[in-house]
């Protein structure tokens, strides 16, 4: 129904992505607003009061606005629960799917960014939340040791994000991440689902 359409403010070129393939995960009505980075219109004033970060994704739902992309992911699964990607609310395995969400947005992000920018390391590095590249990778190793996702047999709105990230990592030349099977197979598996092929043809 139209009254519960989806809007995702987004470029195809950025997380947003990631946004518009759980969209098509979940089969949510939705439709896209995309905005040329280079012309700035994602900063205009209509932009600027759904998300004064001026930064996509951002979604506006039944008149809420929800950025932040593991946050619109784990929203879409909540708000769209046939597609089964969120443990129900009393399933103890909703702890893992968390941590794991909040883990590649507290933990993942900001160590792959240090390692993209080549920033320095910092001193004092057991008062970052992450750690370092080094730990983050290791544990996301081990958790997605023996696999083949996250919560184990079953693929979540988690594996969405984490595969998003990692594959991005590859694409970047994290050659630490390419060379790891574990990595690789993780990716290959979740950006093979058929709601991923359908994004990547489009251009919004
Ligand atoms: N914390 C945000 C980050 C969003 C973000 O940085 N988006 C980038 C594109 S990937 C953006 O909008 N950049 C444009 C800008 O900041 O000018 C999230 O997880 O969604």
């Amino acid at each position: 129904m139209a009254g519960d359409e989806v809007v995702l403010y987004s470029n195809p070129r950025s997380r947003g992505r990631m946004a518009h393939w759980m969209l098509e995960e979940v089969g949510a009505p939705y439709r896209v607003v995309t905005f040329d980075f280079a012309k700035g219109e994602h900063k205009a004033a209509d932009f600027l009061a759904i998300n004064p970060m001026g930064k996509v994704p951002a979604i506006v739902h039944r008149g809420v606005t929800v950025t932040e992309t593991a946050a619109i992911l784990a929203y879409l699964a909540d708000a769209f629960p046939d597609a089964g990607l969120a443990p129900a609310t009393d399933d103890p395995a909703r702890g893992s799917y968390y941590r794991w969400l909040f883990f590649g947005a507290g933990c993942f992000e900001p160590a792959l960014a240090d390692r993209m920018f080549e920033r320095p390391p910092v001193s004092n590095r057991g008062a970052l939340g992450y750690g370092s590249y080094e730990d983050v990778l290791s544990t996301l190793k081990a958790a997605l040791s023996p696999g083949p996702y996250l919560l184990g047999d079953r693929f979540t709105a988690a594996d969405l994000y984490l595969g998003a990230l990692l594959g991005f990592a590859i694409q970047f030349g994290a050659k630490d991440v390419a060379a790891e099977a574990v990595f690789a197979d993780y990716v290959g598996r979740v950006i093979g689902r058929p709601a991923h092929g359908r994004v990547e043809g489009a251009t919004a």
